[in-house]
């Protein structure tokens, strides 16, 4: 195995196998948070048929899963429900609601990102998409920023391109997006993250700035090769970069990280802190596959960033 830098992976790896839905070719990339008295997630599921589902699962302790077999119905403004499609889901909470954004295909060409809203994990209401095509990534802030609501997000094009830098919006109402910024993109040289970047979990708020793990890709001869970073952004104007890794946080280095639908992958989507201990549980795809998790502390990570920052 090759060195591990701050991320410490769980030895039960990979936490969640395709095995958890009958009707699954795959598990991953997924959404899960504390919720109430044990936890919830919003979980990827490619089918057999290759549709890509959201479902709805339950855990004690973050670990042992109990995945919905049926993916999430989605109530639309105009009384419609519909099955809740699409990839990658991030979930926020913010002032006691739960907001799921998603890539998906809407009518017309793909992918937006969708947005959708929770109180309790059994009704979801569909909300107006927040990104027209093409757009492969977005995540909420968990607080308002100067009385607006805020994202960071990745443009995109019509494939699998190298092609992706991360942007900054903000919202009064969450409906009408605007005042977008550039916060960063690929290094314009050789390095884990030389052909595009994409926002991870919902940042996190720290006394250095706002926590952001992202995934970065290379390209090599035989295809992409997906890592974890982090990056540190200005608690007040967050488009401003204050540290960005070098060094990797996470790289696809295990076997269920390297092979698998697609191989060489790991894609950080969740990250539960526990205030009580500093410790910060990532979880995030692998292989295009299965699902699993790494532990570091809070402060290990902050000082990993800015001794390794650019
Ligand atoms: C990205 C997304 C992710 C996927 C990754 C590697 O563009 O589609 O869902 O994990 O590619 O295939």
């Amino acid at each position: 195995m090759a060195n591990e830098t701050v991320f410490r992976r769980y030895e039960g790896n990979p936490i969640i196998t395709p095995e958890a839905v009958p009707t699954a070719n795959s598990i991953f990339n997924s959404a899960v948070l504390p919720f109430e008295d044990r936890y919830v997630g919003i979980f990827r599921v490619d089918t057999q048929e290759m549709r890509m589902e959201l479902h709805v699962g339950w855990s004690e302790d973050a670990l042992h899963w109990e995945i919905d077999p049926e993916p999430i119905k989605l109530q639309r403004e105009d009384g419609q429900l519909i099955e809740c499609l699409g990839y990658d889901p991030r979930v926020t909470e913010l002032e006691g609601t739960y907001y799921i954004t998603r890539c998906h295909y809407p009518a017309g060409p793909g992918p937006a990102i969708g947005l959708a809203k929770t109180q309790d994990f059994k009704t979801f209401y569909e909300m107006w998409d927040v990104l027209l095509p093409y757009n492969r990534n977005a995540v909420l802030f968990p607080r308002k920023i100067h009385g607006q609501y805020a994202m960071l997000h990745r443009p995109s094009d019509t494939g699998h391109t190298p092609y992706g830098d991360i942007y900054y919006c903000t919202s009064p109402d969450l409906i009408n997006w605007g005042r977008h910024q550039f916060v960063f993109g690929p290094t314009p040289y050789w390095s884990w993250q030389n052909t595009k970047v994409g926002a991870g979990p919902a940042p996190i708020e720290t006394k250095e700035g706002w926590l952001l793990i992202y995934h970065g890709v290379r390209t090599t001869c035989t295809g992409y090769v997906y890592c974890a970073g982090g990056a540190l952004l200005d608690l007040d104007e967050p488009w401003k970069v204050i540290y960005r890794s070098k060094r990797y946080l996470l790289a696809p280095t295990l076997d269920y990280e390297r092979v698998g639908d697609v191989p060489d992958v790991v894609f950080p989507t969740a990250a539960i802190l526990d205030e009580s201990t500093g410790q910060l549980a990532l979880y995030y795809g692998c292989a295009d596959t299965t699902v699993s998790v790494a532990y570091a502390q809070l402060d290990e990570i902050i000082d990993f960033i800015k001794e390794n920052s650019f």
